[in-house]
């Protein structure tokens, strides 16, 4: 089987640095391949993104090493094994908030007897071979979110769940969850001081804390830290940054005044 590369880089003790995807397109996930991050995640919670543009965005992502994830819209093992039989390597499970919870993740990415994933590989067996069922429980990544008021408070009970490779934390939810304002690269005290308690927890179970970021500044932090994976780029603030950076160089023309989001912002 085709080894995964976030595994590896994990179990050398080494950060492994991604991309975020919501713009439902192979060819933007191909673009995005190409850029030399670790992994990408596909987000079919929050990005513009079904099963069905998420499965050629997996085959764009296989032109390369990347290792491709998806962030599922829910804690629901269909979609968890459909997307892994569909070629991810790995999950992304938002707000798991408790100990049965976590099991219910892990339990839908693992073959029995470690768990109840149903036997059904399609596209995965081209991009990881014919062996997929032997290996996959060792190498297909499964990662909780936690971001929720419960999901703070038991915190170690999520992390220290058998099976559990990796607690990646939504930093905006985080911030609801502690009655802030959603900011993503946020230097809140309170925020801080949550972000170190789960990091400090993911540590004393040897597990691999993620955090999702906006910029190189806090992605910088993080790696620092001793944070495993990190987000350092999704490709609408990558668009919309660089356009935005490029056009405010121009002198003697004056942009639009942009409607809508800023760049930096949501999720
Ligand atoms: C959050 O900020 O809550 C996230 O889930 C990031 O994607
Ligand atoms: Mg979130």
């Amino acid at each position: 089987m085709r080894r995964n590369r976030i595994k590896q880089l994990w179990r050398e003790g080494k950060p492994a640095v991604g991309g975020w995807l919501s713009i439902p397109h192979c060819f933007a996930a191909e673009v995005m391949a190409h850029t030399g991050l670790d992994w990408l995640c596909i987000d079919m919670q929050h990005g513009c993104i079904d099963y069905s543009d998420a499965v050629p965005m997996l085959t764009a992502i296989s032109t390369t090493d990347v290792t491709p994830l998806v962030r599922v819209p829910w804690n629901e093992p269909s979609m968890i094994m459909k997307v892994l039989d569909a070629g991810a390597y790995g999950v992304i499970v938002p707000m798991v908030s408790n100990r049965a919870e976590a099991e219910r993740a892990v339990a839908a990415c693992r073959y029995p007897p470690h768990g109840m994933r149903s036997n059904g590989p399609n596209r995965v067996l081209y991009y990881a071979g014919a062996d997929y069922q032997k290996h996959a429980d060792e190498e297909v990544a499964c990662v909780v979110m936690i971001e929720t008021p419960e999901g703070i408070e038991k915190m170690d009970e999520i992390i220290s769940t058998p099976g559990v490779d990796a607690a990646y934390i939504g930093p905006t939810d985080l911030a609801l969850a502690l009655g802030l304002p959603p900011v993503m690269d946020n230097d809140e005290p309170r925020h801080i001081a949550t972000v170190d308690a789960i990091l400090a927890s993911c540590k004393r179970h040897g597990v691999v804390a993620g955090i999702h970021t906006n910029s190189s500044k806090f992605s910088q932090r993080y790696i620092d830290q001793g944070f495993g994976m990190v987000m350092l780029a999704p490709d609408r603030v990558a668009m919309s940054n660089y356009v935005k950076a490029e056009a405010a160089r121009l002198t003697g023309w004056s942009p639009m005044k942009p409607v809508g989001a800023p760049s930096g912002g949501g999720y």
